[in-house]
């Protein structure tokens, strides 16, 4: 296993959409792998392929809690089937977007269909905390990150402050 570096904002790759798996061979297995390493190292409840700078529709999530018996979800090409009409505000955060936390309404419950670390179909039903991150880490596999769901005056801000961090350690670097 290894650790990867993980992209962050204004990085283009974040941008795209990724691309269906179209088996669950070795090679996944081992991104899987590495992917579950640089969630726990970040730390972080969830990461989606593309922040470690791969283009395939691939998630890790778990949701358990420091001390907790570790619980990964292995989540391949998966579908919301589901959404309730309910929504929930969370916190979130996102490692591409260090620092940065913002209040986002979601969906509190959805459905979700997709391939497990077998190459297995599954299907669950996520409510909670899961079915936000579910929600949170599909949207990086369409390019879309949680300030695409706030405000403009609340995503500009943060943007701003984003910004301003890069250039406070490019005068330190250079
Ligand atoms: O670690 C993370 N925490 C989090 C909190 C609330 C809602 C979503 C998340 S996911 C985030 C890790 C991440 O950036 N995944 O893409
Ligand atoms: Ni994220």
């Amino acid at each position: 296993m290894a650790k990867k570096q993980i992209l962050t904002i204004p990085d283009p790759l974040l941008r795209k959409v990724s691309e269906p798996v179209t088996s669950v061979n070795t090679e996944v297995k081992n991104l899987l792998d590495d992917m579950l390493e640089t969630m726990y190292a970040a730390p972080g409840i969830g990461l989606a392929a593309v922040q470690v700078g791969v283009l395939k529709r691939i998630i890790v999530i778990d949701l358990s809690k420091d001390g907790e018996k570790k619980d990964p979800l292995f989540i391949i090409n998966p579908q919301i089937t589901y959404k309730s009409d309910e929504l929930i505000s969370y916190e979130e955060g996102c490692l591409s977007i260090p620092n940065q936390f913002a209040e986002v309404k979601r969906p509190s419950s959805c459905k979700v269909n997709y391939l497990d670390y077998d190459g297995k179909k599954r299907e669950i039903n996520a409510d909670g905390l899961l079915a936000t991150c579910i929600q949170h880490e599909v949207d990086h596999l369409n390019g879309v990150l949680f300030i695409d769901h706030l405000s403009k005056l609340k995503k500009d801000l943060i943007l701003k402050k984003t910004k301003k961090k890069i250039k406070e350690i490019d005068r330190v670097i250079v």
